[in-house]
């Protein structure tokens, strides 16, 4: 990419700056006061966005001027200042520069000599293509040096990202997953930068592979490339952080409310291999009173790993086991991976070959590579009429009264390599190659799943994903793939699930307990009392390991389980309305401390603890062994959750507080009113009749939502809201602010 250089008209109409330049134009185009979006056209412009659906522009009044050899833009929050060689400055309202483009020279620095390199080829630690990625496309913006980095979806490590450098091709990689990791499964290439100035986000919407490097190469810029298409991207201002990741939902779509029950436990495996073994699952957990809706079928229900088949053989008459689990309030969700096994004798194989549903190798021959079910095709879900047919195969789910559908592989993960880079697949339309397709292939997916089941059902699809883009939010909850039973995996699940709530994605969860490795009792007890509280909360392993099923843990902790599982329960209603609130605003139910006290040094690097709501503070332990931790709480006054004496605390300090293996720390903040369930097994398809609210000291309100918590009649006004208010004598007052759906029969004040 060559930088734009002697600029030779301009145009502005319809808040569109677009500049003329000897080698191309440069965009400026205004779509709210906070958000900019800005591209390159060079060679060829952007194409259509998976992430931004509709029109997102809205009609503000904005402005712009010369100003001597710049161009400004200006709503009522920014100026956006564009030079002569199209350089972009972004000035917030008091006239701080607040994010600016890099102008010196680049420095790199050369870690590795070029013998040392031929070294490590030879020696097969490494590829010649892992040195010197292309960029084709290369922006670098200035680091004024107190810049904290958050969001990048799922990437490994802490939550601050200031010093790494992360990559944007979605990845499938069974080793651990360390801070060294520069991919996983998922890419967002979505960054919010918080600094003293203020904060702002830059979502770079570009599908190829791309990287982020945030103060790694040097200390005073840090830039995005990519491989290819074009530099495209958005500025998104806001007044505070949380203002950013709701800006930033508003152009990529909030996570929609999903089904009650979603909330619930879900128990899952790899390996429960017959219907007598799901069977068995559900009436331990029933028989150790340890509520659960919800079990997963993994890979082995399928004839042969062939997608929409079930195997009668090992699981009894299609859709008889569905039923009888649901007879015990037990959802069943089925995966589904992309690739289609090639088998003549095998309808949906046939139906794709017939009408042109599969990726292509260049010479137009269907491209085939090797999946659990041998040689397969892959669905190509850039063309719409691929998605529309794998809409409808969702009827095959649907009519067995699958509760969900969970799609697995979809990076495309392949045996025999990864699919080539000139695998060709469409956009619409367009043809592109796998190039293009690759970071988009599970984001399209999970919409052509989300399409078929909502059509079929007229239910809130729930649909997870393990490979997703930005704006997957819209179609599907996701899970952060094969983590493994490692204590360092339980310590990074709190950053990663923060960042990737703050990356617009609602409902996120690790396999509780550990996917590959082996679980111990202790990272066990622990792993619940963080999947307990964070949006998607499920138990998963993988064959091979020792199973993790409650049961299999001595009696201590097959207690806390319950206890962390019962608390899940309790908290039903609080943690649906902030899922109501994440579809409303994009303000993720779990959050980074930083999210809600962005000017508190403590909290922009806090790793271990998060914010469940606004109000509630959860502070595990996270390393083998202890039983006491040090927890900092933010400004304001704070009380023990559990504590039957209600435990004052006074916040803007650190804490040591015991947590015994039996016992997670958690906070409420003054004031707070927590709605709760009384405890049950399953929610199944039921609004409990008693709604119990749970006070602290201190005067507060409380906003709660209602509904049937299965399907969209909400949209037609089918709710209750609730304002409950506590005053200063204790007092709790009820005011119905909405009334269309029927009440609770009784509100308990605990
Ligand atoms: O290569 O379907 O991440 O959750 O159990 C393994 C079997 C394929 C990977 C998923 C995991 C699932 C497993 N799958």
């Amino acid at each position: 990419m060559e930088p734009l250089s002697a600029m030779k008209t301009y145009h502005w109409e319809n808040n569109t700056l677009d500049i003329q330049y000897e080698n191309g134009h440069g965009v400026v185009e205004v779509l709210t006061d906070d958000i900019f979006r800005i591209y390159v056209g060079q060679n060829g412009e952007p194409t259509l966005s998976v992430a931004v659906e509709g029109d997102k522009k809205t009609p503000v009044e904005a402005v712009c001027e010369a100003s001597g050899d710049s161009l400004v833009v200006r709503t009522r929050r920014y100026a956006v200042s564009v030079s002569g060689d199209f350089r972009i400055d972004i000035l917030d309202s008091k006239g701080n520069r607040i994010c600016e483009d890099y102008r010196e020279e680049r420095t790199k620095r050369e870690v590795l000599s070029d013998a040392h390199k031929e070294l490590l080829i030879a020696e097969g630690h490494a590829k010649p293509e892992d040195f010197d990625r292309p960029e084709h496309i290369f922006s670098a913006k200035k680091m004024d040096g107190d810049e904290k980095f958050y969001g990048l979806g799922d990437k490994t490590g802490f939550l601050n990202k200031r010093s790494y450098e992360f990559e944007n091709w979605n990845t499938d990689n069974p080793k651990a997953h360390t801070e060294a990791f520069a991919a996983l499964y998922k890419s967002i290439p979505f960054l919010i930068v918080l600094k003293e100035k203020g904060c702002y986000g830059l979502f770079y919407d570009n599908t190829y592979r791309s990287r982020l490097n945030l103060g790694k190469e040097r200390e005073d810029y840090f830039f995005y490339a990519a491989d290819g298409g074009t530099l495209n991207y958005y500025f998104i201002g806001g007044r505070s952080m949380k203002e950013v990741v709701s800006n930033y939902t508003y152009l990529t779509g909030t996570t929609p409310l999903p089904q009650r029950w979603v909330l619930g436990y879900h128990q899952s495996r790899w390996g429960y291999d017959s219907a007598e073994v799901m069977r068995t699952v559900a009436s331990k957990m029933r028989e150790l009173e340890i509520p659960c809706d919800c079990l997963h079928f993994d890979i082995d229900y399928m004839e042969g790993f062939r997608v929409f088949t079930w195997n009668e053989k090992r699981y009894g008459e299609k859709g008889k086991l569905i039923e009888e689990l649901l007879d015990d309030g037990f959802r069943s969700v089925c995966i589904i991976d992309p690739g289609v096994k090639k088998d003549e004798d095998y309808a949906i194989y046939r139906e794709g070959v017939e009408n042109d549903y599969f990726a292509k190798s260049p010479d137009g021959t269907i491209y085939n590579n090797v999946v659990w079910p041998g040689v397969v095709a892959f669905p190509d879900f850039g063309n719409p009429k691929t998605r529309d047919w794998w809409a409808q195969n969702q009827k095959f789910l649907m009519n067995m009264k699958v509760g969900g559908v969970w799609n697995d592989m979809n990076e495309p993960a392949s045996f025999e390599g990864e699919l080539p880079l000139d695998v060709v697949f469409s956009d619409e339309g367009d043809k592109i190659t796998h190039e293009k397709m690759h970071n988009r292939y599970g984001h399209l997916m999970s919409k052509a799943t989300y399409e078929g089941i909502k059509a079929q059902t007229g239910r809130r699809p729930f649909v997870i994903t393990r490979a997703c883009y930005a704006g997957t939010q819209k179609y599907s909850t996701v899970w952060t793939g094969d983590n493994q039973s490692l204590w360092a995996h339980l310590q990074m699940a709190i950053p990663q699930l923060c960042n990737l709530g703050i990356s617009g994605i609602g409902i996120a969860g690790t396999d509780v307990g550990g996917f590959g490795a082996d679980t111990t009792p202790e990272l066990m007890a622990r792993w619940v009392q963080v999947g307990a509280v964070s949006p998607f909360f499920r138990n998963h392993c993988s064959n091979g390991c020792i199973h993790q099923e409650p049961w299999e843990f001595p009696e201590e902790i097959q207690n806390i389980y319950r206890k962390f599982t019962n608390l899940r329960y309790e908290l039903l209603p609080y943690f649906y309305d902030c899922m109501k609130e994440c579809e409303e605003t994009g303000i993720p139910m779990m959050r980074p401390l930083v999210l809600e006290y962005e000017h508190d040094a403590e909290c922009f690097n806090c790793n271990d603890e998060f914010m469940v709501g606004d109000r509630m503070l959860v502070a595990p332990v996270v390393t083998q062994g202890s039983t006491k931790r040090v927890v900092y709480l933010p400004e304001g006054t704070w009380y023990g959750f559990e504590d039957e004496d209600q435990k004052r605390y006074d916040g803007g300090q650190y804490y040591l507080v015991d947590a015994p293996l039996d016992t997670c720390p958690i906070f409420v903040k003054e004031g707070t009113i927590l709605p709760t369930y009384a405890p049950m097994q399953y929610i199944g398809e039921t609004c409990p009749d008693k709604l119990i609210l749970r006070v602290y000291p201190g005067e507060g309100s409380y906003i709660h939502y209602q509904d049937n918590g299965l399907d969209f009649d909400y949209r037609n006004g089918a709710y209750n809201r609730y304002r409950f208010t506590k005053a200063a004598d204790g007092t709790v007052s009820t005011e119905l602010l909405h009334e269309g759906f029927p009440q609770y029969g009784e509100i308990e004040v605990k």
